[in-house]
């Protein structure tokens, strides 16, 4: 494989001694394969083959083929040379209903691939749930119920007991927001409900089986493995002064960041909840006992974000409070309309890593070291006549958001980590393929890989940080944890 030669760009500062850098993927997004080996069907599967619920009309039943062709992608993180991959379960690859004994042929994938990662000096980080509900549960309820959360913590235990001697490092949920809001109140992404009760039930309920799994995990515990979740957490900045926008952005952040990081950090329910569903007061989902497992200290935590919101006072779809779903919050975008857009309509502004990472410092007292597990952007990437994608934007964008971390970490927050998204261009959820977010291009019709100039890029700069060493590195080093691969 001819890689291009690196995009010139000042080289960026040092980060800490034991920093980590990788890439991550996500099993739906990348496998194919949905038949094969005993898989069951999950809610995406579902809704992906439902008319109109993707934008391109595609699915993922091929997506990149990693399922068969998982070795070249390993291939492919040994050339980058990061020490970390992140990678998600399929759940219906392990239990093909949700629930009863595993399927060993599934495990056996997960297993080899661990395997191969470790025999490349790659720490696997896995994910043990990003998005893919085996079908079987959802149609007991899915994430409205309790009964699932006892379910998964069940499976967190089965892909543990099988891979805690190799793998380090273990996310229960991605995202949870997206999972419960998304899924089922806008109805965006699978199961495609639009609910008020239903998805607060389902936040709740993730957060609990995320509790239950960590409690359970750590009781097989065999050697130093760390616990954590991954969370998409928003910079947000009222887009002007005004009270109601005040309001607005108050509104978004009990909904996108309050509702999982203050039961999960701050031993409480969020108190913009009122404000942000005034219609919905039925909480009979929460049990007593409920925050103390929630609350279960965590060894890290895993912040995926990609741009900033500017919230201001938008109009309700449903004016009956006790008629709307919970994603109608009455929340609109009003951005600066100098900060660029990427493909995905996101604007751009790298500062984000340095305000999150500060609120969150200020805020959560009780906070674990942070890794970025997600950060990344999708642009309209295409095969130049000499075979190679110039994907300068990616580049400014990774360059710009390093930046903006490492001020964070100069500042004083305890960051250990950070994971492009993604590895390779997959299936963009409700937006098939078109957004193109890998630093591995994919063509869809040969499956074939191609590095573009970020992955260059991105090696480069790895290979500039190894071997680096400052007095705020050494500072760092002394806390990290032995496993930490030092890329
Ligand atoms: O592709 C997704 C991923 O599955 C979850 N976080 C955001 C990414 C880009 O939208």
């Amino acid at each position: 494989m001819t890689l291009p030669t690196r995009t010139a760009s000042e080289p960026l500062p040092a980060f800490p001694a034991g920093f980590v850098w990788g890439t991550a993927t996500a099993a739906y997004q990348i496998e194919g394969a949905v038949s094969e080996d005993g898989r069951g069907p999950s809610i995406w599967d579902t809704f992906s083959h439902t008319p109109g619920a993707i934008e391109t009309g595609e699915t993922g039943d091929v997506a990149c083929d990693h399922y068969h062709r998982w070795k070249e992608d390993v291939d492919l993180l040994r050339e980058l040379g990061g020490g970390a991959y992140r990678f998600s379960v399929a759940w219906p690859r392990i239990q093909p209903t949700g629930r009863g004994a595993v399927n060993a042929a599934g495990m056996g994938f997960y297993s080899r691939l661990v395997d191969e990662l470790l025999d490349a000096g790659i720490t696997p980080v896995l994910t043990l749930y990003h998005w893919d509900l085996p079908q079987a549960l959802e149609d007991v309820g899915g994430w409205r119920v309790r009964d699932t959360a006892k379910r998964f913590a069940e499976y967190a235990t089965l892909v543990h007991g099988a891979l805690g001697d190799r793998v380090p490092m273990w996310t229960t949920f991605n995202e949870p927001f997206c999972t419960a809001f998304i899924g089922y109140a806008e109805g965006r992404h699978a199961p495609g409900a639009k609910e008020g009760h239903g998805a607060l039930a389902a936040a709740h309920h993730l957060l609990v089986a995320h509790g239950l799994a960590v409690t359970a995990m750590r009781d097989q515990q065999r050697r130093d493995e760390r616990f954590g979740i991954t969370l998409n957490l928003q910079d947000i900045t009222p887009a002007d002064d005004s009270t109601e926008d005040r309001a607005a952005a108050r509104r978004l952040d009990g909904f996108i960041n309050r509702v999982f990081l203050d039961p999960l950090f701050a031993h409480r329910y969020p108190q913009a909840e009122a404000e942000v569903w005034p219609g919905l007061t039925d909480r009979a989902f929460r049990l007593d006992g409920d925050l103390g497992l929630i609350g279960v200290p965590l060894d890290f935590l895993g912040v995926n974000t990609y741009f900033p919101s500017y919230p201001v006072a938008g109009e309700h779809a449903q004016p009956d409070p006790t008629r709307r779903t919970a994603g109608d919050i009455g929340v609109g975008e009003a951005p600066p309309e100098h900060l660029p857009r990427t493909e995905m309509g996101w604007p751009v502004e790298a500062d984000i890593m340095r305000r999150l990472m500060a609120r969150l410092r200020a805020e959560y007292p009780e906070l674990p070291p942070v890794y970025i597990t997600e950060n990344g952007m999708a642009c309209p990437d295409e095969i130049a006549a000499d075979g190679v994608v110039h994907d300068q934007d990616r580049i400014a964008y990774l360059d710009g958001h390093l930046r903006s971390l490492h001020q964070a970490i100069e500042d004083g927050a305890d960051v250990r980590g950070y994971f492009y998204w993604s590895l390779l261009d997959n299936f963009e959820w409700a937006r098939g393929y078109a957004k193109r977010f890998g630093l591995v291009h994919i063509d869809y019709a040969t499956l074939a890989r191609t590095p573009k100039d970020s992955f260059a890029w991105y090696r480069d700069m790895i290979r500039a940080q190894r071997g680096r060493d400052t007095p705020l590195s050494a500072a760092k080093a002394a806390s990290s944890r032995s496993w930490t691969s030092s890329s």
